[in-house]
């Protein structure tokens, strides 16, 4: 997904059971989203401006999970379904 000033999108819907991948991108330094995190998904990483990161997302139980910039002003989540 693309990170300006916010997450786009702010949702990213999955099947159950099929291995995924959220991609991050941050393509402008608007807002506070050097950082993102997901207790839920298990990951914190920077994200470097204009540079692809990415982490791999278990699917294997329903539910939605969130994920925020380093100081949770900034959110979006992911729901398996
Ligand atoms: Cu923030």
């Amino acid at each position: 997904m693309t990170v300006d000033g916010g997450y786009q999108p702010e949702t990213v819907r999955l099947a159950k059971g099929v291995p995924a991948k959220l991609v991050f991108e941050r393509v402008s330094d608007k807002g506070c989203l050097e950082v993102v995190h997901s207790p839920e998904l298990g990951f914190e990483a920077e994200l470097p401006l204009n540079q692809e990161v990415s982490f791999d997302v278990k699917t294997d139980q329903l539910g939605e999970y969130g994920f925020a910039c380093g100081m949770d002003m900034f959110k979006g989540k992911v729901v398996v379904k």
